[in-house]
Formats: C-alpha cells, sequence, structure tokens
C-alpha cells in the first residue's frame, strides 16, 4: 500500500466512524483498515497468531438508528464490531458508539442470573440484598402473582412498562399478553421521547407517525430542532448522507434552528439560535412570507382562481377566490392567523431578526424538493403540538409531500402469520375486561383516552405520580423492560417514593435504577447475545427488517426478553397459558413470521428465516408511492413503474388519512376536542384545530431556560456504563469526574460564576450541581446540560459520577395535546456552589 493510499483509506476510515482519530487510538490503523468500511466482507479469518474468527450479522442495540453490525468473534469473544456492509442503514459504517458494544456484554457489574429482593425497604441507598433463584422458580413468582389479581378481578393492576422496544419478538407481545391475561396498562415510553412531532403530523396530514425522508434528493433543509449530527434517527446513516448531501451538485443547503451551537448548527450555511419554545411562531412568518411573496406550490396547495396573488399582510380574502388541490383549510389559516405573522412580529417572539426569517423563507421558498425537518426542539414544550403543526405545515406549501427530495412515511413488514391467533384464546373473563377498559370504567393507569390526556399516545410521566396518588387506582406489580422511569422520567426523585410499595419487577441486565427498587431480577440477554427482530424506524421508507443473531453463547443464566415474557404466560391460567403454549419460544414466533419472505424476496435473496439470520436484514425496495407536480402515482409490480395514478379516495386511504383526506392547515381532529383544546390554552373555541400560535408555559420557578440534549456518545439513558463512551465525552460535556453546564460567558459574569466553578441548577422541584463551562454558543438565556450524567445506580462505572442528573430538576409538565413531557422548557436558577 503506498502511503498516498494509506492516507486516503485511513481518511475513508475516519469518516466512516465518524469521529476524529480518538476512535483510531486502540489498535494499530493498518489493523482497522483491513476490517474497515466497504472492506472485504470475506477477511473473516482473524489475526496472526489468534484463534477462528466468525461474523455473525447482529443490530445494535445502543440507539434507535438499528445499524446492522458484523459482528467478531474469535475463540468464543466479541472482539470487534463494524458496519454491515450490506445494511442500508449501516453501509459498513458506525457511529462511535456502535463500535464499543462489545463493553456491554462484557461489563463486569450485569446480573448473572434470576433474583430474590430479601431487603424489604427501598430507596436510593438500601442494598436490595437480592438472592440468587432459578428461573423455575422467579417465573413462578410472577405468575402466581398475576393469576392471583386475575382470580380477584384486579388484573389491571398490572403492568408492562416498556422503553426502547425492538420489534415481533420483544414489545410486539406485550399486547397480546395484556389482552389475554386482562389489563389495559402496557404503557410505552414514547410521551417521554418524542410523541410531539408524530401527533403533529398526524392532525394536520392523517399519518401519526415519524417521517421517512429522500435526504439524497433534496436541495434545502430548513431543521428545527432536530440533532441532525447527534441524535436524529438513524443517526449513523444522517452523518453519510450528510457527506453526500454536501458533496452533492446542487449542494443541499441547511438551515438550522436550536438554542445552543451543536455540530449540526456549526456544520450548516446558517444557524439560528432561537428563544425556546419559539419555533412555531419563526414557522408562522415563513409561512407567511411564502404567501405574500407567492412562494407556495402551485400544484398541490392549489391558486387564486384568476392566478394573481391577493396574499398581503393584514389584509383579508375572500375564500371562494382561492382553489386548493390537496390541503384543506389555506384561506381560513391566512385570514384568522397567517395574515399578521409577520417576520417582525415573529422577531418580538423569537429574538431571531427578521431580516433573516425573510431570508430563510426566501431559500426555503424557492429552493426545490425542499423540506422542514424537526424533532424534540420544538416539541418538547407546552404548546409544542402547535409548533409542530406549523413546522410541517411548510412541507405542505412548499409541495413536498411523496415527492422526490421530499417526506413519506415508513412501510410495514409483510411478515407472516405469528404460531397462534391471540383472539382464539380470549376467555370471558378478558373479554369482560376489555369491555370495562372500552367503557371508561376501568381506565388505564396514567389516564391516557380519558378527558384529560385525549389525544396523546402514552402518559408515562404520569404513571410514578398516579399511582401514588392513588389515582384512578394503585398499581400491584409492574414489568419494566428497557425502561428506567425512576431514573428518565421528568421530575424522577418523585418516583423514588411513587415506587416504594409496588412490586417490581426488572429485566434489565444492569443494576439500573429501577432494579434497585426490584422485587425480582429477571435477566434479559444483551443484544450480542440476542435472537430478535428489528424493523426500521421511518428511514427511506421501503420495508426493512433486521435480525439479532448471538454472536456468543450466553454468558451468564439471562433469557431473551421475548422469552422470559412467553414463560410467564404458559404459566398463566386458562386459555392464555394455552396460547403461550402454542407460541413456543421466539425463535419458532420468528420462523413463522420470516414465512412472509417467501412471497417478498428480499433485494439482498432473503426469503426465508435461514437466509434472513446469515444477511442480517430483509429489505424490498421501492417505495410505492410518490406525488409528482400535484399527481399522486403508484408502483404496479408488473410493470416494475409507478403507473398507476391515484384517485381522490385512494390518496386518503393510503396517503393522508385525515378527515378531509387533505393537509389540514386547519386540523378537522383537532376541533373535534374544541372544548378540552380551548380550555386548555386560553384561545377561542372556533380556532382551536388552526396552526396557530399559543404562549408556552415555563415552570420552574428561575431565569434561565433549562435544555437538556442529547449527544453523539450519548445512548439514551443507557449509556452510563460504558466507560469508554463516557472517556470520549469527558473533554466537552463531562463524564467520569465532571458535568459541565453550558452557559453564556456574560450570563455567568452576571452572576460571579467563572469558567470552571461548581454551580447549583435549582428549580422547584429539585437542585443538582456541575461545573460551568463557559460557552458563547449558547443563548444568554438558556443553559445546556446533557441528560446521561448523574446515576445512582446502573453499575460501578456509572454510579458515582455525580452531581448532575437533569431530570431531578425537570418539572413534570406535558403538553396537553400530544402528551410529551416538556423536557426543554424548565426554568432554573444558576449560581455559585
Ligand atoms: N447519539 C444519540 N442519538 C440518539 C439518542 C441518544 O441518546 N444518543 N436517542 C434517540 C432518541 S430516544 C431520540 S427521542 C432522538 C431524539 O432526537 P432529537 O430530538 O434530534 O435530539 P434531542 O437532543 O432530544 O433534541 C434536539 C435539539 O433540540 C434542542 N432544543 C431544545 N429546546 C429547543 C427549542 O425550543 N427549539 C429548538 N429549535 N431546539 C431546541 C436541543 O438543544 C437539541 O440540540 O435521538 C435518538 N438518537
Ligand atoms: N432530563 C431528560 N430526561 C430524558 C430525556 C432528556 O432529554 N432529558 N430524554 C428522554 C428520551 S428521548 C427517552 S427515549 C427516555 C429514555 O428513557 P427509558 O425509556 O427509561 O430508557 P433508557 O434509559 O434508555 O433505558 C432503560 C433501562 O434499560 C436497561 N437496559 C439496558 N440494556 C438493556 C437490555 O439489553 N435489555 C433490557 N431488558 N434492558 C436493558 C437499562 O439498565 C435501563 O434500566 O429518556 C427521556 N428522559
Ligand atoms: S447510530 Fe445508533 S444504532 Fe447505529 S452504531 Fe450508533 S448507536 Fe448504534
Ligand atoms: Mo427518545
Amino acid at each position: 500500500m503506498s502511503v498516498l493510499d494509506h492516507l486516503v483509506s485511513r481518511r475513508r476510515f475516519l469518516q466512516a466512524t465518524g469521529v476524529g482519530g480518538g476512535a483510531v487510538a486502540a489498535g494499530g490503523v493498518g489493523h482497522l483498515l483491513s476490517f474497515s468500511a466497504g472492506g472485504s466482507h470475506a477477511r473473516a479469518d482473524g489475526p496472526v497468531g489468534g484463534g477462528e474468527t466468525q461474523i455473525t450479522k447482529n443490530v445494535c442495540h445502543q440507539c434507535p438508528a438499528r445499524c446492522g453490525i458484523d459482528v467478531y468473534t474469535t475463540d468464543g469473544r466479541v472482539h470487534a464490531i463494524y458496519g454491515d456492509p450490506g445494511n442500508p442503514i449501516a453501509n459498513g459504517r458506525l457511529c462511535p458508539k456502535g463500535h464499543l458494544g462489545s463493553y456491554i456484554l462484557y461489563d463486569p457489574d450485569r446480573f448473572k442470573g434470576p433474583m430474590k429482593r430479601t431487603n424489604p425497604n427501598k430507596g436510593r441507598d438500601e442494598d436490595p440484598q437480592f438472592e440468587a433463584i432459578s428461573w423455575d422458580e422467579a417465573l413462578g413468582i410472577v405468575a402466581e402473582r398475576l393469576n392471583r389479581l386475575r382470580e380477584q378481578e384486579e388484573s389491571h393492576r398490572f403492568a408492562l412498562m416498556y422503553g426502547r422496544g425492538w420489534g415481533a419478538s420483544c414489545a410486539g407481545l406485550l399486547g397480546p399478553f395484556a389482552k389475554l391475561y386482562g389489563t389495559p396498562n402496557v404503557i410505552g415510553h414514547s410521551s417521554m421521547c418524542s410523541d410531539g412531532s408524530m401527533v403533529a403530523k398526524g392532525l394536520t396530514d392523517g399519518n401519526e407517525s415519524y417521517n421517512a425522508y429522500d435526504y439524497r434528493n433534496t436541495n434545502y433543509i430548513l431543521n428545527f430542532g432536530a440533532g441532525f449530527l447527534e441524535a436524529f434517527r438513524p443517526y449513523n446513516y444522517l452523518m453519510q448522507v450528510w457527506g453526500h448531501m454536501r458533496t452533492k451538485s446542487p449542494k443541499t443547503r441547511v438551515t438550522a434552528v436550536d438554542v445552543h451551537m451543536n455540530p449540526t448548527l456549526a456544520a450548516a450555511d446558517r444557524a439560528v439560535t432561537i428563544k425556546p419554545a419559539t419555533d412555531g411562531a419563526m414557522a408562522l412568518a415563513i409561512a407567511h412570507e411564502m404567501l405574500v411573496n407567492g412562494y407556495w406550490d402551485r400544484d398541490f396547495v392549489g391558486d387564486f382562481t384568476d392566478g394573481a396573488n391577493r396574499f398581503e399582510a393584514g389584509t383579508e380574502i375572500d375564500p371562494d377566490d382561492f382553489e386548493e388541490v390537496w390541503t384543506q383549510g389555506l384561506i381560513r389559516w391566512w385570514n384568522d392567523e397567517l395574515k399578521d405573522r409577520t417576520p417582525e412580529w415573529a422577531e418580538s417572539i423569537t429574538t431571531v431578526p427578521a431580516e433573516t426569517i425573510r431570508r430563510v423563507a426566501y431559500e426555503f421558498g424557492t429552493t426545490r424538493p425542499a423540506m422542514a425537518i424537526m424533532e424534540r426542539g420544538p416539541t418538547s414544550h407546552s404548546n409544542g403540538t402547535y409548533n409542530g403543526m406549523a413546522i410541517h405545515a411548510l412541507n405542505a406549501l412548499a409541495g413536498t409531500l411523496f415527492t422526490e427530495g421530499g417526506l413519506f412515511y415508513q412501510m410495514d413488514v409483510p411478515y407472516g402469520d405469528g404460531p397462534a391467533d391471540p383472539d382464539d384464546y380470549l376467555d370471558d373473563y378478558a373479554g369482560r375486561m376489555q369491555e370495562r377498559f372500552d367503557e371508561g370504567e376501568i381506565p388505564r393507569i396514567d389516564k391516557l383516552g380519558t378527558d384529560r390526556w385525549p389525544l396523546a399516545r402514552n402518559m408515562m410521566q404520569e404513571v410514578g405520580p398516579n399511582h401514588a396518588a392513588g389515582e384512578p387506582y394503585k398499581l400491584d406489580t409492574i414489568l419494566f423492560y428497557l425502561n428506567n422511569p425512576i431514573w428518565t422520567a421528568p421530575d424522577a426523585t418523585a418516583w423514588e417514593e411513587a415506587l416504594k410499595d409496588v412490586f417490581i419487577i426488572d429485566t434489565s441486565p444492569f443494576p439500573g435504577e429501577t432494579a434497585r427498587y426490584a422485587d425480582l431480577i429477571l435477566p434479559d440477554h444483551t443484544y450480542l447475545e440476542r435472537l430478535q427482530d428489528a424493523p426500521t424506524y421511518p428511514f427511506e421508507g421501503y420495508p426493512m427488517t433486521a435480525l439479532r443473531t448471538p454472536a456468543v453463547e450466553p454468558l451468564y443464566d439471562t433469557k431473551v426478553f421475548g422469552d422470559i415474557l412467553i414463560e410467564i404466560g404458559k404459566r398463566l391460567d386458562g386459555p392464555a397459558g394455552e396460547y403461550w403454549q402454542a407460541v413456543g419460544d421466539t425463535e419458532n414466533l420468528l420462523r413463522h413470521l420470516a414465512e412472509g419472505f417467501r412471497d417478498h424476496p428480499g433485494d439482498n435473496g432473503v426469503e426465508d428465516f435461514e437466509s434472513w439470520k446469515a444477511k442480517g436484514v430483509w429489505y424490498k425496495k421501492p417505495y410505492h408511492w410518490k406525488q409528482e407536480r400535484g399527481v399522486f402515482y403508484e408502483w404496479v409490480e408488473d410493470d416494475g413503474d409507478y403507473t398507476h395514478e391515484m384517485s381522490a379516495e385512494e390518496v386518503a386511504d393510503k396517503l393522508m388519512p385525515t378527515p378531509s383526506g387533505r393537509f389540514e392547515f386547519f386540523s378537522e381532529k383537532l376541533q373535534e376536542h374544541a372544548d378540552f383544546v380551548a380550555s386548555e390554552f386560553g384561545i377561542d373555541h372556533e380556532r382551536a384545530g388552526l396552526i396557530q400560535w399559543v404562549d408556552p408555559d415555563h415552570p420552574g420557578g428561575g431565569d434561565l431556560y433549562f435544555s437538556t440534549p442529547k449527544t453523539a456518545l450519548h445512548a439514551e439513558g443507557r449509556g452510563a456504563n460504558i466507560p469508554h463512551a463516557i472517556a470520549h465525552v469527558q473533554p466537552v460535556m463531562g463524564g467520569r469526574t465532571t458535568v459541565y453546564l453550558e452557559i453564556h460567558p456574560r450570563t455567568a459574569r452576571e452572576r460571579g460564576i467563572r469558567s470552571g466553578d461548581r454551580v447549583r441548577i435549582v428549580s422547584d422541584v429539585g437542585e443538582i450541581e456541575a461545573y460551568a463551562r463557559l460557552f458563547e454558543g449558547t443563548r444568554p438565556d438558556t443553559v445546556c446540560l446533557p441528560m446521561e450524567h448523574g446515576h445512582w445506580a446502573q453499575g460501578r462505572w456509572a454510579e458515582g459520577r455525580k452531581p448532575g442528573h437533569s431530570g431531578e430538576v425537570t418539572v413534570n409538565q406535558s403538553d396537553r395535546i400530544s402528551g410529551l413531557a416538556s423536557y426543554y422548557t424548565t426554568k432554573v436558577r444558576v449560581e455559585r456552589a
């Protein structure tokens, strides 16, 4: 290899891993190169002198990107993890965390088998005094509790709570389990994650889902609070597509809006640091400008009947003068809201100069294709749904829904049927309970679907407080899967009291905070030991599902979560038990699901369970729908082309399932809840469905906005026990012994705070400490502290990195529409400690 070749491929490797020299530090560069991105896959022979190396296909578990990985196992030990070149998300590359996965497997603090608590007292400082027990005994304890609750007609007092579920073979089993057993309480963490964007999309275009995006072909991205280069999904792929977008011709221009200068803003063409919770105002002003200047897409939105543009600031328009095509309510939106939403008005709300807003509107409005993207930044506030609706409406105005270079929605995987149909096993008891849930006689513990949360999707952050108050009732038993709200929920400390009197079953392989409160530990395998499916999160739209295959035999006496649940199920009395007997185990289920591939062989030749295992992923291109100049087309398999022109009914049915079958600037679904919305937001009843500006609420009692963004090395709440990740985070964000609070130099000076000073961060619900890191890229009215620090459990490497868990000062306030916890909205006081 010439020196130049060497440098070129070294560069490629660095790009592939997405970090600078640090990642290469371990081991010789030459050695890594031979396995690097795009490297020959046949290279299965181990290093000289080593034993035999096997490569197994698996899926990284550290974030929702779901990158396919090649796991290299030598002499029974995992020694390397690389991106799978055959996986469309990974393309042979991983983010820095992906390579560190072997640490999760070999974490010395893992639970080694099932255990039961012997110390009846619970608390942060109470040692549970766990005692090892057999699986049989452990599963028997759970089944006996559940059977007893059912005999007492109290099965609803059992809850299943889950976070990062993967697929049909794990979280997908929870629904049938609850239904056959008789509880409404299957509670996902989506309201503590990013329901805001989903609900905003559901209310406007009818798809309550994240989007898939055609980044490759877009020419403009207007990004409102999505951590494109540090968190937004799928992170690893976004780094790859960023390189493409920024080198193609024409280069994709990017305007990024956030509350502090992060890697995404630093890499964008234009960085806008906006006042927290005001993105909706900026989006409304951009919409105003797009209309006034005639930048809207006529084919998708429609036009004035005489072709003249009558949008003029402050002037009403006769609805009869405008004919809409695929949208609904534009003139009403203009007359009742937009006509006064000028850039000057928005400047007064957002602090973003009117001139900047005009420039952005001009660029976004005159570049095609252009898309507006968002995630938790604008939505994690009390007004998050309205902010999100205003942002998403820009995509309708630009006409980029379902177009090349635009946005669409993820297609489902054509899995085969499971081994049995749960409905055949529903007994009278479960059927009767179902009626009581449907009629509202027994609500969910989080009151989802009641008058309190009529439009939310889950309300996990309410479970702790509701249980504590016994309102609507007290839970008896909770089984947790990949979920740790006693630490990750807003105002997490309140949960420490709340969970003392519930029987807790934790399935984590690690001694986390929930485990500290657990009565029973039923430890899951870590991901490198698991057989488990992982359908993609919204990605490029075409259907895709990956499969984890164990790279090593389980190190300890653990079980994959799906099998834990199935084994509990088998021990239930009555038909429910029979159903789980029929399912058998997760491998049997996965074999049934893979039967669906026989009729739909994947593009990489995957057609059954064995080939799925061998290739690690099934996917089938293309995406089936596209919109071109206001006409929707559907893919026709026999023609191999988008030859079917869709009717309005078909579009409404398959692509825009709103009441009107169009994109709604005035949401009919939201208007159906007008009483609720009007009273919650203090707005006119008639305006509830309108995309509009509503003032945010900032609880907490302080004078500085408190934001807790994700960083590239951060793995939801799960990465704190990976010392390698923490070591990489340490210099900028803090890590092992320090936790940094980003604060603007002027803000610091006003409070007598110098760089490196220990500071106290105080809100109405708690106080934490950190070290001040003076940073001009943070707004003077805002301080930032990444969320993953300050564990009080989760093993020796995570614990003790105190103080500084942001959840202890974050107030439990949620957007009344989407239910998303307002993680980025609390106001705190900062002072020298
Ligand atoms: N590396 C990494 N990637 C991840 C994860 C991870 O833990 N680590 N977690 C995954 C999960 S669970 C999720 S939900 C996604 C979340 O993905 P994102 O929503 O993209 O990430 P966040 O960091 O939560 O929030 C994005 C940004 O919002 C900014 N922000 C705060 N308030 C405002 C505001 O009012 N307006 C604007 N414009 N910005 C604001 C924050 O500074 C932050 O930079 O990431 C996923 N990917
Ligand atoms: N202050 C603040 N809080 C936040 C956020 C924020 O930005 N700021 N972000 C929020 C977001 S976006 C999210 S998604 C939530 C995430 O919060 P949660 O849903 O609580 O999920 P995690 O913290 O990722 O992981 C929870 C548990 O999974 C366990 N675990 C790890 N690996 C495995 C495994 O292989 N199998 C099993 N069974 N268990 C495992 C861990 O030990 C831990 O107990 O946090 C939210 N909390
Ligand atoms: S982007 Fe997420 S799934 Fe992919 S390697 Fe990184 S942590 Fe793993
Ligand atoms: Mo999340």
